[in-house]
């Protein structure tokens, strides 16, 4: 049985004042524990609808947990969805302030930007091919809302699969000017440190696949990614802790660089 709409409504206030006050809070599971998947994805539409109602434009989607260094981190073992908004977009250069958020993480990804609609049903990797007019580097800051970064499926994704902020670098360039889409190197770097590398395969042997799975996933949501979206196609390595005074980069091969710094 699914949850009443007045529950799905005060669900959906109760992690939106997590969010904008960066205040954590309990798991919803722990006082809602039947809470189903389809159940987080209502809190999700709800949680939405509130930033469109407060004059966020729509952006795009995001993938969570498409890869098996994040599902190990998480321990979570499939994929989620999460919407982004333009004010979660962070120019490069500009600083990200760490008091904004609860506890926040930095990972590396491959941003789809569509020059054409996405299938809300049966979106294939070829689909997604053909619809994406470039791709650019992408260092996402995700944020979970909960206690201590823990959760379970239904709980991350009525907390927007953790989004909080996105910084898109460098120059857009054609997947077929790409020699190695499924290949692609990455370094994580922090205050020169590299943290982790990668390579694209991680995230379901092709990040294309991780788009076509996103809009399957939003279409059976009621929604469509539409020409002009951006699409995260998810984290590549696994994510990591940022303070005040950090400085990280995502260094991709053939993609080039993007980076944010924390005060
Ligand atoms: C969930 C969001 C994961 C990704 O790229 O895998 C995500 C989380 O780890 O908090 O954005
Ligand atoms: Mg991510």
């Amino acid at each position: 049985m699914s949850l009443p709409s007045a529950t799905v409504r005060e669900l959906a206030d109760h992690v939106l004042r997590a969010q904008l006050d960066a205040a954590p809070i309990p798991m919803l599971t722990n006082s809602h524990g039947a809470l189903s998947v389809d159940d987080g994805y209502a809190v999700q539409n709800a949680l939405r609808q509130r930033y469109l109602d407060a004059g966020h434009r729509l952006f795009g989607w995001k993938a969570g947990l498409t890869s098996r260094a994040k599902m190990r981190q998480m321990g979570v073992d499939q994929p989620s969805v999460g919407f982004i908004t333009d004010r979660m977009s962070v120019p490069q250069g500009t600083a990200v302030r760490v008091a904004d958020h609860v506890h926040p993480r930095v990972e590396c990804e491959i941003a789809f930007v569509l020059a054409r609609d996405l299938p809300t049903d049966g979106c294939t990797t070829d689909d997604v091919l053909s619809a994406t007019a470039f791709v650019v580097p992408a260092i996402e800051i995700i944020d979970s809302r909960f206690e201590n970064f823990r959760f379970d499926l239904p709980s991350v994704i009525a907390d927007n699969s953790s989004s909080a902020r996105f910084v898109l670098g460098g120059n857009g360039r054609r997947l077929d000017s790409i020699s190695s889409r499924t290949t692609l190197g990455v370094a994580l770097v922090k205050n020169g440190e590299v943290m982790a590398t990668g390579a694209s395969a991680a995230v379901l042997g092709d990040p294309a696949a991780s788009v076509a799975l996103v809009a399957n996933l939003v279409g059976a949501l009621g929604c469509r990614i539409e020409a002009g979206m951006t699409v995260l196609s998810g984290g590549i390595t696994a994510a990591f802790a940022v303070q005040p005074g950090d400085v990280v980069s995502a260094r991709f091969q053939e993609l080039g660089v993007v980076d944010v710094r924390f005060t």
